[in-house]
């Protein structure tokens, strides 16, 4: 299963063209929507939320609700296109003079990316460099996620902490939300952590033999690729000593071979152990700060306030929901990738018998 996605933040849509997922699947905008909305409806947001209602439209790969085999394609309209519909143009619009953005923001894509493409606007880089884009990997995750449901494997995400506050319960808590409070009235922004959880995932997800098919490593590849993350642990680890760190084999006929803790994070030597798979994720501070620090603009080389763009405060409570989304993707392209399929009714089959071997070995 592959995917690409395409759309600029103010353009006139996000697209996905997912290609790979089985016939058979009962899938419903409805179904992709409730991700999108929780996406939407977080702690830490800004003003775009108050524009946008996100709802995919799924125009290829489904008939009455049922998935063709064929390529899928999602498409998220983004409803700021029509207050920007000058700016984002695709044609050059006479007599229009484009507003120009040369201060980069520090911690952005801004700077690197506008002498990577040589823009002279920021504009140019911002408008794909945005989290915008995360919405459509949302509804890619929702497809995902109907498919790992059929086969019983649930994804769970917590926010463990806000700035300098954590929560044990994984809800964002009432603390929580007077620090993200505190940083929007001093015009800052705020990172923290979040954990996920992916239970009764196959043993052997992944392999050993060769770099590239490590599960852990692909999973902290497409984990790193969504903004604002800085890094992707799996499992924990308190003491560094190793007979307190890797976790005891044990057996009994109800279980089959099994392990007696999980500090690994359910994964060893690149490969599901069975056990719930647990990765920790840190989350930057958003890069637009309201009370900017100073940066160089671009044309006059003048020390400038760095570019100020309507942003969020908090993008923790955020990335916790797409995390999900995007785990579960990377979960999907490797389930169908060991138990390679045409149809659900083949996947379905194929995962039971290989649950069966595995428990019985
Ligand atoms: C976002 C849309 C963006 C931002 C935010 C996330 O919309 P706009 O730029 O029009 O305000 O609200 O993106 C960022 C904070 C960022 O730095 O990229 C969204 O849909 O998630």
């Amino acid at each position: 299963m592959r995917y690409l996605t395409a759309g600029e933040s103010h353009g006139p849509q996000l697209t996905a063209i997912i290609e790979g997922i089985p016939s058979g699947l009962a899938l419903t905008a409805t179904m992709i929507n409730v991700d999108l909305r929780r996406r939407q409806n977080v702690d830490g947001r800004g003003g775009r939320m108050k524009i946008e209602q996100d709802e995919v439209q799924i125009v290829s790969g489904v008939r009455h609700g049922i998935t063709l085999g064929s390529p899928i394609t999602l498409v998220i309209p983004n409803k700021d296109f029509k207050n920007n519909q000058e700016l984002m143009s695709v044609e050059r619009v006479d007599g229009y003079e484009i507003p120009t953005k040369t201060v980069p923001r520090a911690g952005h894509a801004d700077l690197s990316g506008a002498m990577k493409y040589n823009h002279k606007d920021l504009q140019n880089v911002l408008e794909r460099a945005s989290a915008r884009e995360t919405a459509i990997r949302v509804a890619i995750g929702g497809v995902c996620k109907q498919i790992l449901s059929q086969l019983n494997v649930e994804i769970v995400s917590e926010v463990t902490q806000i700035g300098t506050v954590t929560s044990e319960n994984g809800k964002v808590t009432e603390e929580m939300k007077q620090a993200i409070d505190q940083a929007k009235a001093a015009g800052d922004s705020l990172g923290g952590k979040v954990k996920i959880t992916a239970t009764e995932l196959p043993i052997g997800l992944g392999s050993y033999v060769h770099y590239d098919r490590k599960l852990d490593a692909k999973l902290a590849h497409d984990v790193m690729s969504i903004q604002l993350v800085k890094g992707a642990k799996f499992g924990e680890n308190q003491t560094f000593l190793g007979r307190a760190t890797h976790d005891q084999i044990a057996y009994d006929k109800d279980q089959g071979f099994h392990r007696l803790t999980n500090h690994s994070g359910g994964i060893e030597g690149g490969m599901t152990t069975g056990m719930p798979m647990v990765i920790h994720v840190e989350v930057k501070p958003i890069p637009t700060l309201y009370k900017p620090i100073d940066s160089v603009d671009l044309l006059t080389k003048e020390v400038q306030p760095s570019l100020v763009e309507r942003s969020d405060t908090c993008g923790v409570p955020a990335v916790a929901v797409i995390l999900e989304s995007v785990v579960a993707t990377t979960l999907t392209q490797e389930i169908l990738n060991q138990f390679t399929s045409d149809t659900m009714e083949q996947l379905k089959g194929q995962v039971t018998r290989y649950r069966k071997d595995t428990h019985a070995f």
